[in-house]
């Protein structure tokens, strides 16, 4: 069910989309500028102040060739907004992609929470979600090796629910002391400035190797989950536990956990340095895609439920935040999907001052007391201070509750509400004295029990570091593995510091032995340094089948995107067959060729391509095809773009179809043997069975290990 698609600003100026093109008149002027005038259509272009302006192109000057008159307030204010246009970015996830759309309930659930949105099966929920990079700034490509941030806005009836939470379910640290010191870490080193949205230096893995506690993090950083394909095939996870509490004040402990429709899916690493460079965009031009053409991407909301008994059974410490609760303990229980179907009006207006805030909770959800979601509860409040400018960023479209609301807080910058009335205080005597707080409906915490010493303290019961950090690794299939340590290799290689690339590898003999010793050989150390000294024993712990993204594969092809190079000469109902498949599959088209404006093929038939081969390499694709003639398939082996296209394309192992004379360019690509990924498109039949090979996505047989 879609949302309301009332827009949340109302329209300013005129509302074409970006595809509809129109001829104005040039109206040159006196120095041959171009001046266009409403006469064409469209409104007329007013100052902020409403006053209609006669000249968008020349300063008002004294004299044709003389100087610029203050006067001009029409200059003056379109100067004096634009020098003030932005805002500070995020301190962290600075780099972040948003879109609107509907949280649905699928399974009312009374009895763990009174939380409104839950009270009934078939609910819907406007919702806000942005995905972000973290230690990149606001221009860093989003291919960066990087935790992905997956914060949700569910726009309740009572009140705004942020769930700001990761594509990875634990994190590096566990007290909020310790996150100024990790972001620091993590960012450009402060004297030189470099390098940008990368951890892959020697400040991170300094401060890094110096916290044990990280280490479970470590291993989910350098897996292929920190380079999504897409927002789209990624899990999304609240991270702490929280608490549910039901209309009898019972209370539930809870994970949250967004699962995505499509399955999950990353890129190569080596795709991933490519991406960048091809487009730096890769994730936000996929997310637009897909919401523009109406493939809209799902996620369903999975809880992990448990109660103090498991708390205090489960051998970690519920409130530690780099500890995850195995499925095959608490599996998850889908309650809800989240769809996104609608992309913002404005980037900044939406995109950027949305001011995600870990303590907008509602009525029937509650904290716990993880010390990392205790720290982010001051945190997020005090940020929207600073980047939006003022205490009423609540009044900001994006960020104001969709249900009513009522309170005494006023004034302060720009404020956009006018309230009513005399009283802006309570309790007062006035008929029309303004709200009251409602014991029943309102918020109450849990009543827990507190006791114990005021300290600066770190619980025992967190003293594991190593136990779950082995369990994901062992979780992985023997190419995740394989990932993990080419990712550690590639990272410690960039740090100069021998001494710190020895103590951050001193952790890995806790974690596997295999492992130290694959990155120790990597790196090119004598031995395998000696192991750190963990400061609690670690215990055994089975393989989760849930931690690894192969081993749930998803088997389809829907949502995925096919790179059909073509040229002069080739068989067109090859290419509509293979076309047709791809779509049958739920799958997306883009057509290459050696120039933009498209080939002729065989039948005189003329198709227009989308892309132009240097501008497409085939690692911003899923699978490829090649269809060329003779002398289509000599002119592509010339481009040395075209012969990276098929070289990088085998060596990711996608899948390829060849069609008519494509091996040519194969074989001058290097790439002279063929193998299963590698399937040849003699007749439009062959379509369907290629692309239903695809639907493995990867032809991983190509790198086994
Ligand atoms: Fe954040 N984090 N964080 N964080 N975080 C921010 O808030 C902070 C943490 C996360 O798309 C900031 O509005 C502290 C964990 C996301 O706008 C800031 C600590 C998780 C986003 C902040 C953490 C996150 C942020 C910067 C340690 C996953 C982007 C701008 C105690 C569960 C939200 C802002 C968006 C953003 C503080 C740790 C997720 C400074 C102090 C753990 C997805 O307030």
């Amino acid at each position: 069910m879609p949302t309301d698609p009332k827009p949340l600003y109302p329209a300013t100026a005129d509302t074409q989309t970006s595809h509809d093109v129109v001829d104005r008149p040039l109206n040159p002027g006196e120095g041959g500028e171009t001046h266009q005038h409403p006469d064409a259509g469209g409104p007329v272009l007013t100052t902020q102040q409403g006053a209609p302006v006669a000249d968008n192109q020349n300063t008002l000057r004294g004299g044709t060739r003389g100087p610029a008159l203050l006067e001009d307030f029409h200059f003056r204010e379109k100067i004096f907004h634009f020098d003030h246009e932005r805002i500070p970015e995020r301190v962290v996830h600075a780099r972040g992609y948003g879109a609107h759309g509907y949280f649905e309930t699928l399974e009312a659930i009374p009895e763990l929470t009174a939380a409104n949105l839950f009270q009934e099966a078939g609910q819907i929920t406007p919702a806000f979600v942005r995905f972000s990079t973290v230690a990149g700034n606001k221009g860093s490509p989003d291919l960066a090796r990087d935790v992905r941030g997956f914060a949700v806005k569910l726009y309740t009836q009572e009140g705004n629910w942020d769930i700001v939470g990761n594509n990875i379910p634990v994190f590096f640290i566990q007290d909020a002391i310790k996150f100024p010191d990790l972001i620091h870490a993590a960012k450009d080193e402060p004297d030189r400035g470099f390098p940008q949205a990368q951890t892959a230096h020697d400040n991170f893995w300094d401060f890094i190797s110096l916290m044990p506690e990280s280490m479970h993090m470590v291993m989910w950083i350098m897996s292929d989950r920190t380079i999504p394909r897409s927002f789209r095939f990624m899990e999304g996870f609240g991270v702490h536990t929280f608490r549910m509490i039901n209309a009898q004040g019972e209370g539930t402990f809870v994970k949250f956990h967004w699962r995505p429709k499509l399955g999950m899916q990353s890129v190569l690493w080596d795709e991933a340095l490519k991406i960048n460079g091809a487009d730096p965009d890769f994730h936000r031009r996929d997310l637009w895609d897909a919401i523009q053409s109406g493939d809209f991407p799902e996620w369903e909301l999975g809880l992990q439920i448990f109660d103090d008994a498991f708390a205090d059974a489960f051998p970690f410490d519920v409130l530690d935040p780099t500890k995850i609760i195995p499925e095959e303990d608490v599996p998850l229980r889908i309650v809800g999907r989240l769809v996104l179907d609608r992309m913002v009006d404005n980037f900044f207006a939406e995109t950027e001052q949305v001011a995600f805030c870990t303590q907008n909770i509602v009525p029937g959800i509650d904290f716990t007391n993880d010390p990392l979601l205790q720290g982010r509860n001051f945190s997020y409040l005090d940020t929207q201070i600073k980047r939006l400018g003022g205490p009423n960023f609540t009044h900001i479209p994006i960020n104001a509750p969709r249900c009513p609301f009522h309170h005494f807080q006023q004034d302060g910058h720009m404020a956009m509400q006018a309230p009513k009335g005399r009283a802006n205080y309570e309790p007062n005597s006035w008929a029309q004295g303004g709200p009251r707080a409602d014991p029943k409906r309102g918020h109450v915490s849990f009543p827990e029990e507190l006791s114990g010493e005021k300290r600066k303290v770190r619980p025992e019961s967190f003293a594991d570091h190593y136990s779950q950090a082995r369990q994901f690794y062992i979780s992985q299939t023997p190419l995740e593995q394989t990932h993990i340590a080419d990712a550690l290799i590639f990272e410690l290689s960039k740090v100069q510091a021998p001494e710190i690339r020895e103590r951050a590898v001193s952790h890995l003999p806790n974690i596997d032995v295999g492992l130290a010793q694959t990155v120790a050989d990597g790196l090119g150390l004598k031995a395998v340094p000696k192991a750190h000294k963990p400061a609690k024993a670690p215990i055994e712990t089975m393989p989760s089948d849930a931690l690894s993204i192969l081993k749930n594969a998803p088997a389809t092809f829907k949502g995925r995107k096919m790179g059909i190079v073509m040229t002069d000469g080739i068989d067109a109902g090859l290419l509509k067959a293979v076309m047709e498949a791809v779509m049958a599959a739920g799958g997306v088209v883009e057509l290459i060729a050696p120039k933009v404006g498209g080939v002729v093929a065989a039948d005189g038939t003329e198709i227009p391509a989308q892309q132009k081969i240097n501008g497409a390499p085939s690692v911003v694709y899923d699978a490829v095809v090649v269809l060329a003639s003779e002398a289509g398939a000599a002119e592509l082996a010339a481009l040395h773009p075209a012969r990276c296209f098929a070289a990088d394309a085998f060596a990711h192992a996608k899948f390829i179809g060849l069609g008519g004379a494509a091996g040519m360019l194969f074989d001058a690509a290097g790439v002279t043997a063929r193998d299963g990924g590698m399937m040849d498109l003699a007749k439009p039949a062959d379509a369907k069975a290629f692309v239903a090979a695809c639907t493995d996505l990867r032809f991983w047989e190509r790198v086994a290990v």
